[in-house]
């Protein structure tokens, strides 16, 4: 297995580049959406929580990323000993029709498979995304990490409707009118999401990368009245099931799968990891079950992320590991001493899971 780090798009520099390699990480996956456009909206250095604007404004719908500047974020990791393994998540802006099916879908579907194509060209071997209309929501915030560390929790649901040029929350359209996005069902979803791999996957199978689905965060049936399309862990038993192509597979994101109720995280740990089809893993440990939960360092929480990664190492899979989030520590630098500890014990358990059996 390989140890990697997530970066944002305000984090693409030198600076961020020497730290993750200083952690130990040989890859990257990074976010190119900023999700930290308006600090009014969101300020950075922290997770996002959202409030009635989201997580702020979405990016240029006029402009695609482009195959040059991938390869220049690729070529500046590269001089810091760092390999670009996957991006993560499309920008609203870029397709929010294909969520909502809405008018501009079919021009987004094309902006998707260039995407794909200028992926394939700067040699990224994977997309990470998430097919979700509400995104991740309902979060808490507090000091309930061990120590009184700051992390990220679920204290029941939220049903608030997702107002009108919002989808994933972030604003695509600062002019939509007043109202709210229509309810959809489950079934809605899957002929949604269905219809855009049907669409994609081609593109990506010709330009050789793989779209990685991320499940559902926080994992309940309906978030702010809208469907949720990976909240229980047999639901990507079905995607597998209904889509063959190596060009499709799972952004495996232990920390959301553990907060899913009522199954055994190790059974389905163990239930996937032998499938070939992990994009990359996000780690990181938990307490309790949606909807009530809290994020939690590494080595405290319902989970034995050691044991984790030894059933991920035995179904075979050898891919890229990245921290997913990690409690803010008390200090200058909570952020980066967050990460850092996440790192260091993932470095030594992985360390120690490849000298040992
Ligand atoms: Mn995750």
């Amino acid at each position: 297995m390989k140890l990697g780090f997530g970066l944002y798009r305000h984090q693409l520099d030198r600076e961020h580049y020497r730290f993750a390699r200083q952690c130990g990480a040989t890859h990257v996956v990074a976010h190119l959406v900023d999700y930290f456009r308006d600090a009014r909206d969101n300020p950075r250095g922290d997770q996002p929580l959202g409030g009635a604007r989201g997580w702020g404004r979405a990016g240029d719908p006029d402009k695609l990323w482009t195959t040059d500047e991938i390869i220049g974020i690729r070529t500046a990791m590269a001089e810091e000993g760092l390999i670009l393994h996957a991006i993560e998540n499309f920008d609203p802006a870029h397709w929010h029709d294909i969520l909502l099916d809405g008018p501009k879908r079919s021009e987004q579907i094309e902006n998707v498979r260039l995407l794909l194509r200028r992926l394939g060209e700067a040699g990224v071997a994977v997309m990470g995304y998430n097919f979700s209309i509400a995104g991740v929501a309902a979060r808490v915030k507090g000091d309930f990490a061990r120590g009184g560390a700051g992390a990220v929790g679920m204290d029941g649901n939220d049903d608030t409707p997702i107002p009108l040029g919002m989808v994933w929350n972030m604003i695509y359209d600062e002019a939509a009118p007043a109202g709210s996005l229509p309810e959809i069902t489950e079934a809605e979803l899957w002929r949604r999401h269905d219809a855009f791999l049907r669409d994609v996957l081609p593109a990506a199978e010709m330009a050789g990368v793989r779209l990685a689905l991320h499940p559902d965060d926080p994992p309940v049936e309906r978030v702010r009245r809208q469907p949720r399309l990976v909240w229980r862990p047999d639901r990507y038993a079905r995607l597998l099931a209904e889509h063959s192509s190596p060009a499709w597979g799972m952004e495996f994101c232990v920390g959301t799968l553990a907060e899913m109720p009522d199954h055994d995280i190790y059974e389905t740990i163990a239930r996937y990891a032998s499938s070939g089809r992990i994009g990359y893993v996000h780690l990181r440990n938990i307490a309790g079950r949606a909807p009530s939960y809290r994020e939690t360092f590494v080595d405290d929480g319902d989970v034995d992320l050691a044991r984790v990664l030894r059933i991920l190492r035995d179904g075979g899979f050898d891919g890229v590991v990245i921290p997913d989030h990690a409690p803010q520590m008390s200090c200058a630098a909570p952020w980066h001493a967050g990460m850092a500890y996440a790192m260091g014990w993932m470095k030594r358990t992985m360390t120690e899971l490849e000298t040992r059996n």
